[in-house]
């Protein structure tokens, strides 16, 4: 029995007195500095978390709800610093927006930022500190919570730092959604561009046109999208796959996002790659031919908005009026991208409006459409981005534009004095392969291992240093044309968004293949108490 005691004593003694190493350290993504001290900060029932702002900055404390599941702690926020075990909030107007600055000592915990999000990210930086079964919905027998002495200094290389999730060709609930919120928030990533709108679906409610989700949120089957999978839903046809979100959804939406430094950016496509608006309303197109809503892919994309008729514009500004009460973000995007205009050549409304407008071709009434949109945006307060396609026949003063094909249009867009967000399909596009073809889910195709992604840098060097500062950031697209579950859209994004995540917040000296390796091997254990469904071999390979 004595033996045992001493073992036992010992063995405690031995996990109180762990030792550090910055081997232990394995944040993702990397901090941009620290240091690692002597002894550890430990995480008991009665540590208080010391708020005392006079600005009513919105903190979301992680830590509150990972100890509530795992100990079932109740953590106590209070305004007075009790005398030690307490984390410290200190509101630092010197810092940068988003950055912080996390301070270990064994009596306290001091976090100083000057915005919510640099709070928030230093409270993510500290759950990554401690153990992985921090990330237990259950309770946790025998966890020492304890995180080193140290010191850390961290702010984003980009301020853009974004996910793109298309529930237009397959509808994902708005429970996963939030669920993807968490885990943006958590590698500390700040957009989540919303694909509201395809072809294969209309996803938003807007209240003045209600067949826009009566019909156009429905098709006739979830058969996959691929090239050849074209199927029409006729009026005679059940059509039952599909859903979209109400108002009320959205605004839920918005604010769980926003609680978590979230930037939620919908996008309304225009002028193609709205089948589904013209199956609900025919009006909208040159020729008012009856359509359906199409369950396969359709390229090249001829049905689309008539740029000839007022009326769509005041369909659009009506649209867009309701988003723009639902979305607080400063931007609002278009889309853009695709557009056949062989309807446009041949439809008298647009003969007519490129008469009038004197413009010399399709491209050119493309760019008026866009601009006319932009305007409207402009007077509302709010920014346009679009694909990259809006550089035809002239950009719009004010867009950003959101490179895809490449980073070539996004080049010429900062040439030109306009905001960039790069996100090129070569190392940017989650629909694309991630290992060998025959080893992965059918995917659309490309292939962008785990190394690919990790090696993105959306500075382009060929740029000068001005027209490099409007390069805001990067972003990953994960186009759903192939995944109609939950958790094959996990298994597209994780680990490949931790590695967009380092790619867009640590400096690019610190970058380093094969210490990322080791510490997202170390995230997998946090990834299966999160129950994501990641891909398992993606960093064996590389590109
Ligand atoms: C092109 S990327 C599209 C999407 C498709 C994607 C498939 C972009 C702006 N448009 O509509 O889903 O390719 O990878």
């Amino acid at each position: 029995i004595i033996a045992i005691m001493v073992f036992v004593s010992l063995f405690s003694c031995g996990k109180q007195a762990k030792v550090f190493t910055e081997n232990d350290i394995k944040i993702i993504p990397q901090p941009v500095e620290f240091t690692l001290g002597e002894g550890v900060f430990k995480f008991t029932e009665n540590t208080k978390f010391v708020v005392n702002f006079k600005d009513d900055l919105v903190i979301t404390n992680i830590l509150l709800e990972k100890f509530k599941n795992t100990e079932n702690w109740n953590l106590e926020v209070t305004k007075e610093a009790p005398t030690n075990n307490y984390v410290e909030f200190i509101l630092d107007n010197n810092l940068n927006n988003e950055a912080y600055q996390l301070t270990v000592a064994p009596d306290k915990i001091t976090i100083s930022a000057k915005d919510a999000k640099g709070f928030m990210y230093g409270l993510e930086t500290i759950r990554q500190l401690l153990p992985v079964e921090i990330e237990s919905k259950e309770k946790v027998s025998n966890a020492n919570w304890i995180i080193p002495v140290m010191e850390i200094k961290d702010q984003p290389r980009f301020q853009y730092r974004g996910l793109h999730l298309d529930v237009a060709r397959h509808f994902f609930k708005k429970e996963y959604i939030k669920k993807t919120i968490d885990r943006l928030a958590m590698l500390k990533m700040n957009v989540l561009h919303f694909h509201l709108v395809d072809d294969q679906g209309w996803r938003i409610e807007i209240k003045k046109y209600p067949k826009l989700t009566e019909v156009g949120a429905f098709r006739l089957d979830q058969e996959d999208l691929h090239w050849d999978g074209r199927r029409v839903t006729t009026p005679e046809d059940e059509a039952t796959y599909g859903g979209f979100y109400t108002q009320e959804d959205i605004k839920e939406i918005v604010t769980y996002a926003t609680a978590k430094g979230i930037e939620v950016i919908p996008e309304i496509e225009m002028p193609a790659h709205v089948m589904s608006a013209i199956a609900s309303y025919p009006e909208l197109s040159c020729f008012e031919t009856p359509i359906g809503v199409p369950s396969g892919g359709v390229w090249p994309i001829t049905e689309i908005y008539c740029a000839g008729k007022d009326s769509t514009f005041e369909f659009l500004e009506n649209v867009l009026l309701e988003v723009i009460e639902l979305f607080p973000s400063k931007y609002i995007h278009i889309g853009g991208d695709e557009a056949t205009k062989t309807n446009w050549a041949k439809c008298p409304n647009c003969q007519k409006r490129m008469k009038t407008e004197q413009l010399e071709n399709v491209e050119e009434l493309q760019s008026y459409f866009v601009k006319r949109m932009e305007k409207f945006i402009n007077s509302k307060g709010k920014s346009l981005i679009g694909w990259d396609e809006i550089l035809e026949g002239g950009l719009a003063p004010e867009a950003t534009v959101m490179s895809w094909r490449g980073v070539k249009g996004g080049v010429e867009a900062a040439k030109q004095g306009h905001d960039v967000i790069m996100t090129p399909g070569s190392h940017c596009y989650f629909d694309h392969y991630q290992g060998p073809q025959n080893e992965e889910p059918l995917a659309w195709g490309g292939y962008t291992p785990l190394s690919k992604v990790y090696e993105f840098d959306p500075i382009v060097e060929e740029l000068s240093e001005a027209e490099k500062k409007h390069i805001l950031g990067g972003q990953a697209n994960l186009w759903s044309e192939q995944i109609q579950t939950e958790s094959h859209s996990e298994y597209m994004i994780f680990p490949r968004l931790a590695a967009l995540s380092e790619a867009l917040w640590s400096p690019k000296e610190l970058r380093d293949w094969n210490y990322f390796t080791n510490r997202i091997t170390s995230m997998f254990k946090r990834y299966e108490l999160l129950d994501i469904n990641y891909a398992k071999s993606a960093y064996l390979v590389t590109a």
